[in-house]
């Protein structure tokens, strides 16, 4: 693949959207080879994912504006369809997704950030919704899952403003999770850069998520991304119905088998994904 990079590291793998050059705009071709990563990931041994940019000033500025412009009205709607399928399908992906905002997440960048399960962020990352100053809505599901993430009056004044909003503020209103600096020595000097801790913090949540029980946490993710969408009655059904089926796993078993062993010198093993 030209524009994505898969790498697996034990049970986690990262997907890097790779087009620095152009900030890592989303172009047709970048997301055909997204879903193309996405469906060759081996989900007998990865439990996470990570998604990321490549570069140190962005993670995606937006659906590629060059593409766009020449655009008829049946090509957007075939670009809109491609874009929302891969976001969709990271959104239901059956493991955790990790987006890792490494800069700028603009528009389309945003979005596909707000389809992964956790976001988190260097402190120099840049979120925004700037469709309206184009003259388009934004398309690749914000008007819907911003609403979702941080509320509706919030995500209204971030699309009608189109204004483009830091990663503190982003913190404060719910859009990301944590928000990640660079370490600097007693003298002042950068010993580690808000890239490099970035990645670092987010490999560590990602092995955090991968030494649970997979079946546990798929059902979890499951249930809320189908609970959100539900009344709450049918919610509390849908959660009971993958609680239920987690007894039909060897993982509840050992894991609850465990915590009542008495014996405290056993070693906890690794859950066996069945
Ligand atoms: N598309 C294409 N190229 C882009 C790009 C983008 N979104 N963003 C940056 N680039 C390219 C620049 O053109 C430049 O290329 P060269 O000139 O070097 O060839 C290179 O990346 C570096 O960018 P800059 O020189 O501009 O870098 P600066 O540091 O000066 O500025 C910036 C960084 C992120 C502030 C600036 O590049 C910028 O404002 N970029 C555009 C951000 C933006 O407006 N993004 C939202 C795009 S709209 C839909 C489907 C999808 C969507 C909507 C509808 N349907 C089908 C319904 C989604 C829409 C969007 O995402």
């Amino acid at each position: 693949m030209e524009f994505v990079l898969y790498e697996q590291k034990g049970a986690v793998g990262i997907i890097t959207i790779n087009r620095p050059k152009a900030l890592n705009a989303l172009n047709s071709q970048v997301l055909e080879e997204l879903d193309e990563a996405f469906s060759s990931v081996n989900l007998d041994e990865v439990r996470c994912l990570i998604l990321t940019g490549a570069g140190e000033k962005s993670f995606v500025a937006g659906a590629d504006i060059g593409e766009m412009s020449t655009l008829t009205k049946a090509e957007g709607e075939a670009f809109g369809k491609k874009g929302n399928d891969v976001f969709r399908k990271i959104e239901t992906f059956p493991i955790p997704v990790i987006a890792a905002i490494n800069g700028f997440a603009l528009g389309g960048g945003c979005e596909i950030s707000m389809s992964c399960d956790i976001r988190i962020c260097s402190d120099n990352a840049v979120f925004g919704q700037p469709e309206v100053g184009l003259g388009i809505t934004p398309g690749f599901g914000g008007t819907q899952r911003l609403a979702r993430l941080v509320g509706a009056g919030m995500a209204k004044q971030m699309i009608y403003t189109a204004r483009n909003i830091k990663a503190p503020e982003a913190l404060r209103i719910g859009l990301v999770n944590d928000v990640i600096a660079a370490t600097v020595d007693a003298e002042g000097n950068v010993t580690a850069t808000a890239q490099e801790n970035l990645m670092a913090a987010a490999e560590k949540m990602a092995a955090g998520i991968a030494k649970n029980a997979p079946i546990a946490v798929r059902n979890c993710k499951k249930a809320i991304n189908d609970g959100l969408d539900a009344t709450m009655d049918d919610a509390l059904v849908i959660e009971e119905k993958l609680f239920g089926d987690c007894f039909e796993t060897e993982d509840q078993q050992y894991g609850m088998a465990f915590f009542l062993d008495k014996n405290k010198e056993k070693v906890k093993e690794p859950f066996k994904n069945k």
